[in-house]
């Protein structure tokens, strides 16, 4: 059963065959959508043109979300080439690799404004640009992580950072609600892409996830990807301004406790 026949959709954060955005392109493709990628820049577009044609996806275009211009230069374009679209996939976080570690009241001004502006302004803006071509019945989606809610050592402002994202997620679900758009979020557990390389600790988080979380499984961007297709399909009516968990169960525990070392 194709779930996104007829819809179109825009994804924003593809970096790599790795990225949480790759994971859901690739399943909203096999659920019969039409898709659109966007990148941050010229750097990304030798590992994203690819991707995009093994989909045959033709729109492709370079954004930069901490510009405002470049924001509506992107909308101008899908509205040219899509018309209206469906749903809208925020898939982008940033902040300074050394405020991702040590203790968090480190965290400079700029760096504070930096990775709020990359990682929670970027979809409220992105909202308002794409709001006059959104079509009823649509959605925004964004990508969070646990550490908003819990202490995850080093994540630091992105833990800030993405608790001001989950918040934004609700107020424009209030906002989008009476043009039948719904707003949510996932919440990935741990997963190996390129914002994830040479985080300091996150190999040990990485390997002690499965040792601890009730499925003692990894998360794969197709895990993000099949939730992502159910949130943004009729299967998801009604749920507007959630956060969905993908993380095997690891944020239900109160206790993480090896489950070797339990009896
Ligand atoms: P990724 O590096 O593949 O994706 C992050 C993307 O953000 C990249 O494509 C990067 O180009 C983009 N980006 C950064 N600055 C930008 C800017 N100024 N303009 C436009 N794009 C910009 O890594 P990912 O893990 O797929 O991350 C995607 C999302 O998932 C992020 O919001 C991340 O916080 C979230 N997330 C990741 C994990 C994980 O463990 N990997 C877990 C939960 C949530
Ligand atoms: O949201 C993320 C990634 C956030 C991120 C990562 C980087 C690394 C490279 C944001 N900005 C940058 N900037 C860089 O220069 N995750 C959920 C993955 C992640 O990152 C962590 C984690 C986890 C989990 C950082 C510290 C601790 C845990």
């Amino acid at each position: 059963m194709k779930l996104l026949e007829g819809k179109k959709a825009l994804i924003f954060g593809m970096a790599n065959k790795r990225s949480i955005a790759w994971g859901i392109a690739q399943a909203f493709h096999q659920h019969g959508a039409e898709l659109g990628f966007s990148y941050a820049g010229e750097a990304l577009a030798r590992r994203v043109q690819p991707l995009a044609e093994s989909l045959g996806v033709s729109f492709v275009e370079p954004c930069d979300v901490a510009d405002d211009a470049a924001i509506d230069q992107v909308a101008q374009k899908a509205k040219v080439h899509f018309g209206e679209i469906d749903i809208l996939v925020h898939s982008i976080g940033f902040a300074n690799r050394d405020e991702l570690q040590g203790a968090y009241y480190n965290t400079s001004r700029e760096g504070f404004h930096l990775a709020m502006d990359i990682s929670v302004y970027s979809f409220t803006g992105l909202a308002r640009a794409f709001q006059p071509i959104l079509r009823t019945g649509g959605s925004l989606l964004t990508l969070t992580y646990y550490g908003s809610e819990k202490v995850a050592p080093n994540y630091n402002i992105m833990g800030v950072a993405k608790a001001a994202l989950e918040a934004s997620t609700r107020y424009l679900a209030y906002d989008f609600g009476p043009q039948n758009v719904r707003v949510n979020a996932i919440s990935a557990g741990p997963i190996r892409t390129l914002a994830a390389a040479g985080v300091s600790g996150f190999k040990t988080m990485y390997r002690q996830f499965t040792e601890f979380a009730p499925l003692p499984q990894e998360i794969g961007i197709e895990d993000v990807g099949n939730t992502a297709v159910y949130l943004c399909s009729e299967l998801g009516a009604k749920t507007t301004g959630q956060v969905i968990y993908v993380d095997s169960g690891y944020s239900i525990l109160g206790v993480p406790t090896p489950r070797e070392k339990t009896e």
